[in-house]
């Protein structure tokens, strides 16, 4: 781990960035390419340390996965072909692999182990273990299987109804690929929607799946087989390069190929509310998801309240849009964002101390921040906490501070944004 010093003098941000592979995307199509039967080419495929773990984890259950770039094709032999892995699987820093897997896991019939790094064993796994045990997985581990390393006995499932206590895409994908193996229908409700591109997939790839008004009906009955999938690119990655666009005086930048997907696009309605010049171009659907091209510039902005059923659209872009909020006129309030203190780290603290470290007036608050801005930022020594999404809000921040910012390391950003500072180098003029 080395320190970075962050030193962007009169930076302005001008053109276009093509953002990688969206990260939620490109996990579930190794994982429905692999359980389905015949050839997924999959396009577009997320490069981050993320996704490879979860491509690691079919091929140790002997899946052939060939990587040419970010093309990835997988040859998928169904449910009934995966082998039981030789040894552990390393599920790194990736909440998402750890989560669905723990859903597959369940239902099929062999024992795995699964650990992580030391983020993730800080990450609570009761909220998909509880339901997984009801329909009869066996899972030990740590604190009675809260935290990973964690044992997974695999065996036969029978179908539950479940409401979701916590608003989640990971407990929701779960449970759907347990109902996938288990005996009779399995319904999961949530009250407030949450990402839907494991419901999305396992439709495209033919499982019987029906969806209601709030909720998700999922049996064994269908027959999963082989799909393409072209992954759009990630809102959550584009999301840098927005803030970027509406805080740096003079910038107007263009991202292309962005997911729309509406589970998502939550910080499009923040950035409406606080008065910034955003537009939405070439609409288009392909392999189920909306996508587009998303054109920003800098504006004067103002603080709003951000809170309710927007929180699981915008989760993983709380971080930068505190930042955004920095230099908005007024209070902008985040709430009903307990969920962040469980991420890669306790986002709402890391947040809130390094903005602070900055010169931000911010305030922690139980279930997110407040914000009074705008504020000159004025530079500092920051930690990115390991954590992907803080490192590159800390690097955005430095675009506009009056000094330099240092930061402990920045090679966490790999997690989901390997060519994070070749794109944003490309852009700065
Ligand atoms: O995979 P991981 O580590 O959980 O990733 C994060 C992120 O910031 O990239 C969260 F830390 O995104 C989650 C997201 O917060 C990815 C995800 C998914 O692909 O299903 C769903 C969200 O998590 P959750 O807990 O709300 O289901």
């Amino acid at each position: 781990m080395s320190n970075v010093i962050l030193e962007y003098t009169s930076p302005k941000l001008e053109g276009e960035v093509v953002v990688p592979g969206d990260k939620s995307i490109s996990h579930r199509s190794i994982i429905f390419g692999s359980i389905s039967h015949g050839l997924t080419k999959v396009s577009n495929f997320l490069d981050g340390e993320d996704c490879l773990r979860t491509i690691d984890a079919f091929r140790d259950m002997g899946v052939q996965i060939e990587k040419r770039g970010n093309t990835v094709l997988v040859d998928g032999k169904g449910l009934e072909g995966l082998k039981k892995p030789e040894k552990e699987l390393d599920f790194g820093n990736s909440g998402t692999t750890t989560r669905l897997m723990l859903g597959l896991l369940s239902g099929l019939p062999f024992e795995t182990t699964i650990f992580g790094d030391a983020s993730l064993s800080k990450r609570p796994m009761d909220r998909v273990v509880n339901p997984l045990r009801e329909m009869g997985a066996v899972i030990e581990g740590k604190q009675e299987g809260n935290y990973v390393p964690i044992t997974i006995k695999g065996g036969a499932l029978k179908g539950i109804t479940y409401r979701l206590p916590v608003k989640s895409a990971q407990v929701k994908s779960a449970i759907l690929l347990a109902g996938l193996l288990a005996e009779g229908e399995t319904v999961v409700y949530e009250d407030t929607e949450t990402r839907n591109h494991t419901e999305v997939m396992l439709q495209a790839f033919g499982a019987d799946i029906k969806q209601y008004e709030d909720g998700i009906m999922i049996s064994n009955k269908g027959k999963l087989t082989a799909c393409d999938v072209e992954v759009p690119g990630d809102i959550s990655s584009a999301a840098f390069f927005l803030v970027a666009g509406a805080i740096v005086p003079g910038s107007t930048v263009t991202l292309r190929n962005v997911g729309l997907n509406e589970s998502r696009t939550g910080i499009l309605d923040v950035f409406k509310q606080m008065g910034a010049a955003i537009t939405i171009s070439n609409e288009r659907i392909t392999g189920g998801e909306k996508i587009g091209d998303l054109t920003v510039k800098h504006t004067t902005l103002k603080g709003t309240t951000i809170e309710g059923d927007v929180i699981p659209r915008l989760i993983d872009e709380i971080p930068i849009l505190a930042l955004l909020a920095t230099q908005a006129e007024g209070k902008t309030v985040i709430k009903d964002a307990e969920e962040l203190k469980v991420k890669e780290t306790d986002r709402i603290q890391a947040v809130c101390d390094n903005l602070q470290a900055l010169g931000a007036n911010i305030t922690p608050t139980e279930d997110g921040m407040v914000i009074e801005g705008p504020t000159k930022l004025a530079g500092g020594t920051i930690s990115s906490y390991m954590d992907h999404r803080i490192a590159m809000m800390g690097v955005i921040a430095a675009l506009v501070t009056e000094k330099p910012v240092e930061m402990d390391e920045k090679d966490s950003i790999n997690i989901s944004y390997p060519t994070f500072f070749k794109d944003l180098e490309a852009v700065l003029k």
